[in-house]
């Protein structure tokens, strides 16, 4: 992309209803626009980045098994009704009636939709374990919207269902959406910590937040330093196995961590004095099973072998896609702007021509150009008549994780400058060694093409 072509708007001011950095860099950064309280239009450099987060949930939850569809935003009232949540949900339930009266709601979640298609349509264990997702808005009416896309009225959520003849059967399916939590988050360059916590309106008392720390979060947690230390890494794993997966779960979670609402004082002091830690984090997502409270109220069941009919178990799982760019934000940037995490990043790399209108610094940042596109990334080249400060400031705050620098008096050597941004050390390279450089750091991160 050209940044000549591209929309791009900046604000040089900080915003003065920012409270946070993540939601200043955004708004600064050009990602977000508000339209109403916790409601937001995505810029196009925020949406990029929406969708590379949105990619990497699809890409994690696909290889887990996870089967992908829609459902809608509007949701019919009598589902709700239904299953008692309807009354029980609140205020935070945008209410609606259509031109014949009926009640409808924006749905804050899908327990009740999914489950009325269970049910429809599988009656046997034959078709289990099933277990389905997809990636929607969903509406809140929170009493306080803050933070930008933190907590909004509106935010993009991938919520997955599973379904299973078992208790045994549906904890599996919880382990298993535990383990590709954690690499959905650390290829977003995050550590997510899985945290006992509390079901809330969802249910269940089986069910982990994941957190990312950070002073800024909403929620106090209280942990063993030592689960900090935990990786998952690029070890390989079998989803299908019922150890593997529980093994994870184990080694994630045997280690005291807890939000407020589960935290145990007594069992906390049995940490040794240390490692015992008391911080905030931001919750980017939650895991639940709930056994068959969903599947009795609407009557979803299954023929087991036995040929007995009994309710599925069942459980939902959630990832705040919208809050986790505010999460990463909150996590990676510095007094000049945000630092992408190369999985994320919504450009590759930046190039900066320190003289546009130079026969030959013009041509070199073309060839630059084409170099990384042909290498399947997305440069984005700052073409425009602007002084060298002006356009480092720009690509300090908008965070691109590498930046090549390209000027008359370098060319004369035959070198650019690559510079990175999260260690703001530079090292000068040949053009073509440059771009090598490049296509090998992301060779081991999505280089899928964004929106
Ligand atoms: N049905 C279950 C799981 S599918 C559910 O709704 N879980 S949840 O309430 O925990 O939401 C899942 C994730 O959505 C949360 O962990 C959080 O990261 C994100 N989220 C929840 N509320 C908001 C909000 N107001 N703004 C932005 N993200 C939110």
């Amino acid at each position: 992309m050209r940044l000549s072509r591209y929309f791009l708007p900046v604000l040089k001011e900080n915003p003065s209803e920012a409270q946070i950095v993540s939601h200043r860099y955004m708004l600064r950064a050009g990602m977000i626009k508000q339209s109403a309280a916790g409601i937001y239009s995505w810029l196009p450099l925020g949406f990029k980045v929406l969708k590379k987060i949105e990619t990497i949930v699809h890409e994690e939850q696909m290889r887990a098994g996870h089967i992908p569809m829609l459902m809608p935003t509007l949701q019919s009232a009598d589902l709700w009704k239904e299953s008692g949540r309807y009354d029980d949900y609140g205020q935070e339930m945008l209410r609606i009636s259509d031109r014949h009266g009926r009640d409808m709601l924006y749905g804050p979640t899908n327990e009740e939709l999914i489950t009325d298609i269970f049910r429809s349509h599988v009656g046997s264990y034959k078709d289990l374990p099933l277990t389905l997702y997809h990636i929607q808005w969903k509406f809140r009416d929170e009493i306080r919207p803050r933070f930008g896309v933190m907590r909004g009225r509106e935010f993009y959520m991938k919520d997955g269902y599973n379904f299973d003849l078992t208790k045994e059967d549906a904890l599996h399916a919880y382990n298993r959406h535990l383990v590709s939590y954690l690499r959905s988050y650390e290829r977003m360059g995050l550590q997510a910590i899985p945290m006992r916590a509390d079901g809330g309106p969802i249910g269940g008392d089986y069910t982990h937040e994941f957190l990312v720390l950070a002073d800024t979060g909403e929620s106090e947690v209280f942990y063993d330093s030592a689960v900090t230390d935990l990786t998952f890494g690029d070890r390989a794993i079998d989803y299908d196995s019922v150890e593997q997966c529980q093994g994870v779960l184990e080694e994630f979670t045997s280690k005291y961590a807890r939000t407020d609402e589960t935290h145990d004082e007594a069992l906390f002091n049995e940490v040794p004095e240390e490692r015992r830690r008391v911080a905030r984090g931001i919750e980017v997502g939650q895991i639940f099973y709930f056994g068959t409270k969903y599947s009795e109220a609407l009557g979803a069941n299954v023929q087991g072998p036995d040929g007995k009919q009994s309710p599925v178990h069942m459980g939902s799982h959630g990832i705040g896609v919208s809050r986790l760019l505010g999460a990463i934000i909150e996590a990676s940037h510095d007094d000049k702007g945000i630092i992408w995490p190369e999985g994320v990043t919504p450009f590759h790399c930046g190039i900066v021509n320190l003289k546009q209108g130079d026969g030959e610094a013009d041509a070199a940042c073309e060839s630059l150009y084409e170099a990384l596109t042909a290498a399947g990334l997305e440069p984005l080249y700052d073409d425009r008549k602007e002084r060298a400060g002006g356009k480092f400031a720009t690509m300090d705050l908008i965070g691109l994780p590498w930046r090549i620098t390209v000027g008359p008096r370098g060319l004369k050597n035959g070198v650019v400058e690559l510079t990175s941004r999260r260690s703001g050390e530079s090292e000068e390279l040949s053009p073509e060694a440059a771009v090598q450089k490049i296509v090998e750091i992301y060779a081991n991160h999505q280089t899928g093409r964004g929106f």
